[in-house]
């Protein structure tokens, strides 16, 4: 009996083996043969598989992101490449309360934005004086770059740099091949000077240089670059490794590919291709059967949900109370970690070069959340791999009385992500309720449903591209959070009116921000107060979904306390960030002034289209 079972165990390793050499898998892209039918295509996507790069950065499901630069001081979250380098000084930066802060709260890996636009580096480069070496901090001794990858290996954190490829104070900018060079020098003094790094995040944003030069980057040089000095990390957004999930709202998509048929924007195809399939970061569908029957090839390329713990990246006094609820993250986390993608958590360290105590408070309560959920996993039998056809059923018992209302599953994805549909039942007093239906698994799958008491589930795998293969499964009981809300901003008042161009615009000033006046052409905004007051500032709040079109980028701003005669506040002033963070736009000056009229003309609306649009408009008075 034993001799039997051992050969038959032996027959099944062999035709296991036979079977697996007949597999070929994809690694990372694949193309489609010429003339290749539909069933053909479902097939070998359901062979595409990560890198091994790509599996371990999918392993890290949380990382944060820290923007911390010359915008720490002076407030903005776009700096213009002029700023002082004596403005960066922070008195008791400490590395270690970063990295602490974070692996406590369960974060993996970290990624410092090294420069953002403003071209201000966090190390002290040979290539710009525009630096720490040109600050008064640590007697221009310093290198923030150094002492955070110190701080992350001793807490066995991963490390990871954020570069930002525009600009906006290289005078080589827009001269593309010496900017080409002088950024690759930048590159590899990071990917050198500082050991092993896992990730290197390239920000999409392209702006004019100096003369009005558009930049070409050559990002084959840059790839050839990172794969030299450091062929264990991934590329991130303008890379092939790491693709941006397309808002900054940190919500990933319920049907999730990582087997996509979106051309990474490194490519030079990627335009082209993209647009005949109408596809960009944004678009809902990456990668259904009928994208699937128009693509000549596909990519692995993960989605990354990068989202601040705060309304802006970079730190501002006056979003000490606007740090998001628990409850906010924590859908957070199950709508982007649940949804199969990793989750780029970004928290700004602040003038003292301190993570803030309320962001470290709510850290802390998010990582003992998420602890606290996943250390009981329910489930008598779910942490076995199942693997089975389309249609196949599995069960998983759970253990006795115990209320659950989250399911997790992991596709093998070694294997190729495959899974389109699920269903799941509960078996409750004996009878089997549904309970959820789902679409793409993939890496890692969260299910939530209504607590419930029953003896099993059980899952129904409806539709998938080959034999499915189920890692793990796993039930559990994630609690209520009570504290829903987030704070809002500062307290506004609201004007006596608003007109767009020459028609009245009461959607801007009803205090709802679902409701929004529209323009045709670029158009001023007008504000009444009713009577002249003293003004500290302003708040545009974009429409932030749906109809977009019209959303101010540059502006100027003028006040008069008759409406005829006008002074200007402000001139070509940005709202940095809006297209991709559109967010109420604060925005204070120096000394209050007085105005009874307010006029908020566009310069360039976020696309260059001649639209403008409000969803709101509000004043800022002094306390
Ligand atoms: C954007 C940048 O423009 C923001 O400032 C921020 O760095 C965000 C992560 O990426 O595109």
């Amino acid at each position: 009996m034993k001799h039997t079972s051992i050969t038959a165990a032996l027959l099944g390793l062999l035709l296991m083996s036979c079977q697996s050499s007949k597999t070929q898998y994809y690694e990372k892209h694949l193309v489609f043969p010429e003339g290749a039918t539909l069933e053909e295509k479902v097939d070998m996507a359901s062979r595409l598989v990560p890198s091994r790069q790509q599996l371990q950065w999918q392993e890290l499901e949380l990382t944060a992101f820290l923007h911390f630069g010359i915008n720490t001081f002076t407030n903005k979250e776009w700096g213009d490449g002029t700023e002082d380098p004596q403005l960066f000084n922070p008195t008791e930066l400490d590395a270690e309360q970063w990295a602490r802060t974070l692996k406590e709260a369960g974060f993996k890996m970290v990624i410092l934005t090294a420069k953002h636009h403003d071209g201000f580096c966090l190390w002290p480069t040979a290539t710009t004086r525009h630096s720490v070496a040109s600050s008064p901090w640590k007697a221009g001794k310093g290198d923030v770059v150094k002492e955070l990858k110190e701080a992350c290996d001793k807490y066995g954190l991963k490390f990871g740099v954020y570069l930002s490829p525009w600009d906006r104070n290289a005078e080589c900018y827009g001269d593309s091949p010496r900017y080409n060079q002088f950024f690759i020098q930048q590159l590899t003094e990071l990917l050198t000077n500082y050991g092993e790094i896992h990730e290197v995040w390239f920000d999409g944003a392209c702006g004019e240089g100096p003369n009005g030069k558009k930049q070409v980057y050559d990002w084959d040089a840059f790839y050839t670059t990172i794969q030299q000095l450091q062929p264990h990390a991934v590329m991130a957004i303008m890379g092939d490794d790491v693709r941006w999930v397309g808002n900054e709202r940190g919500f990933g998509r319920e049907t999730e590919w990582s087997a996509t048929a979106l051309v990474p924007g490194i490519y030079q195809r990627a335009d082209s291709v993209n647009q005949a399939l109408g596809l960009n970061n944004k678009s809902e569908d990456l990668g259904s059967r009928d994208l699937l029957a128009r693509a000549h090839e596909l990519f692995w390329y993960p989605s990354e949900v990068d989202v601040s713990i705060r309304p802006g990246w970079f730190y501002h006094p006056t979003e000490d109370n606007q740090v998001k609820s628990l409850a906010h993250l924590v859908d957070i986390y199950f709508e982007s970690v649940g949804y199969n993608s990793g989750l780029l958590l970004n928290i700004p360290p602040d003038t003292r070069g301190l993570i803030h105590e309320n962001d470290a408070r709510r850290l802390h309560e998010l990582g003992q959340y998420i602890e606290r959920t996943f250390a009981t996993d329910y489930s008598k039998n779910g942490n076995r791999p199942v693997t089975g056809k389309e249609g196949d059923s599995f069960e998983i018992d759970i253990q006795d009385n115990v209320p659950v209302n989250t399911l997790m599953l992991q596709e093998e994805i070694e294997k190729g992500q495959r899974i389109e549909a699920f269903t799941v039942e509960a078996s409750i007093n004996g009878a089997w309720t549904p309970v959820a239906e789902g679409t793409t698994v993939g890496y890692k799958r969260l299910i939530r449903f209504d607590d419930l008491i029953a003896d099993k589930l059980r899952i129904t795998v409806d539709r998938s591209r080959a034999d499915f293969s189920i890692k793990r499964a796993g039930i559990y009981y994630a609690q209520p959070v009570t504290d829903s809300t987030d704070t809002e901003g500062a307290s506004l008042f609201s004007p006596k009116s608003c007109q767009i161009g020459n028609h009245n615009a009461p959607e801007a000033i009803d205090g709802n921000s679902s409701t929004a006046a529209y323009a045709e052409g670029l158009v001023p905004i007008l504000i009444d107060l009713g009577e002249v007051k003293t003004v500290k500032g302003f708040c545009y709040t974009p429409v932030a979904e749906g109809r977009t079109e019209g959303t101010i980028f540059r502006y100027r701003l003028s006040r008069s306390n008759d409406g005829k005669s006008w002074e200007r506040i402000v001139d070509r002033a940005e709202f940095s960030n809006i297209k991709n963070n559109p967010i109420p736009q604060y925005v204070t000056w120096d000394k209050p002034a007085e105005a009874r009229y307010l006029k908020l003309e566009p310069l360039e609306e976020m696309n260059g289209q001649a639209k403008t649009s409000v969803a709101e408009f509000g004043v800022m008075l002094p306390e």
